[in-house]
């Protein structure tokens, strides 16, 4: 893509040219996931952890119908305050573009960009998938399908819980994307440390993930992701009980309002934040956080 469409940062730029390690982060986690003014102080922590572990941050978000990899420190407070940013998935990019407008892009679209700008590693906190009902709404996120065309390694701490989790992982099989547990056998349970569910391969240090990738890169093969699910430590999930309380209500909630479309994701978090007295947060935050320092160290052992 050129670099007339894609904007690169100066500090994003040269550390690529150099090949130096860069982490991508998305944004929709800042303007549609977490609470404000919360998100703002949440986004600059994030880039300093990713910093602190020896890579260079890339937020992306599309400001003013262009695709930026890289924010300014003004770029990031407009994306975390600007109450019409859009959320944009990878099918809204170019509709976007074209009509100048701004957005904070999900993990699709994140991924997309961040691959066409030579960016290797990707942090968020969970990852979109089935949802629960699937077999009346049709709603399976986009990023499972772009994830499986694109060749990116995503840190995350699994998929959404308020998501259908067998059914996701399934689907992440079927469309061929690797799954690797970070020093555990079970897939994270994004709030909690595990939902329970197996998975095939585990690895345990930074390096064994960037090992994988380069494995991946020398076996060539379709472009896919890889997803490096990496829980959010025990001591800091969210209490399993209160989780299954909170969720059930949240998504009796959602049926009742008919919420629809992209206004679920945001809608289910929101509302378990309110009714978790805002431990659902913490444990998120808890989750991010690890998910972007393990992403940096990745991207410097590559
Ligand atoms: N993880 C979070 N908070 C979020 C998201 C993920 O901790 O807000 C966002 C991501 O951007 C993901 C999106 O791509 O939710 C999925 O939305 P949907 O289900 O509408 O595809
Ligand atoms: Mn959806």
């Amino acid at each position: 893509m050129p670099e007339t469409i894609l904007t690169l940062s100066e500090e994003v730029r040269e550390a690529l040219a150099a090949r130096r390690p860069v982490v991508a982060l998305e944004s929709t986690i800042i303007a549609h996931g977490l609470p404000r003014p919360r998100n703002l102080a949440v986004a600059r922590e994030l880039e300093g952890l990713v910093r602190s572990s020896g890579a260079v941050p890339a937020t992306i978000a599309v400001l003013d119908g262009r695709p930026r990899i890289g924010l300014s420190k003004e770029e990031l407070e407009r994306i975390a305050t600007d109450p019409d940013v859009r959320k944009l998935g990878h099918r809204d990019l170019a509709p976007a573009l074209t009509s100048g407008a701004s957005g904070a892009t999900t993990v699709s679209a994140t991924a997309f960009l961040a691959a066409r700008a030579g960016i290797r590693v990707f942090a968020t906190g969970g990852l979109g998938g089935v949802h629960r009902e699937w077999t009346l709404t049709q709603d399976e996120s986009a990023d499972l399908q772009l994830l499986a065309r694109t060749r990116i390694a995503v840190v995350c701490a699994g998929v959404k819980s308020i998501l259908d989790v067998p059914a996701t992982l399934q689907r992440l099989e079927t469309l061929g994307v690797g799954v690797l547990g970070y020093g555990t056998d079970r897939f994270p349970g994004f709030y909690l440390a595990s939902s329970g569910e197996p998975v095939d391969w585990t690895v345990r240090t930074p390096r064994e993930v960037a090992e994988v990738i380069r494995t991946q890169d020398a076996l060539g093969g379709p472009d896919v992701a890889l997803i490096v699910a990496n829980p959010v430590p025990e001591d800091e999930q969210l209490d399993p009980q209160l989780h299954d309380r909170a969720l059930a209500e949240a998504l009796a909630e959602c049926r009742e309002r008919g919420i629809t479309g992209q206004a679920v994701t945001p809608f289910l978090l929101d509302h378990l934040m309110r009714r978790t007295g805002g431990a659902s947060l913490e444990a998120n935050l808890a989750a991010v956080r690890g998910n972007v320092q393990l992403a940096a160290l990745v991207a410097a052992a590559l």
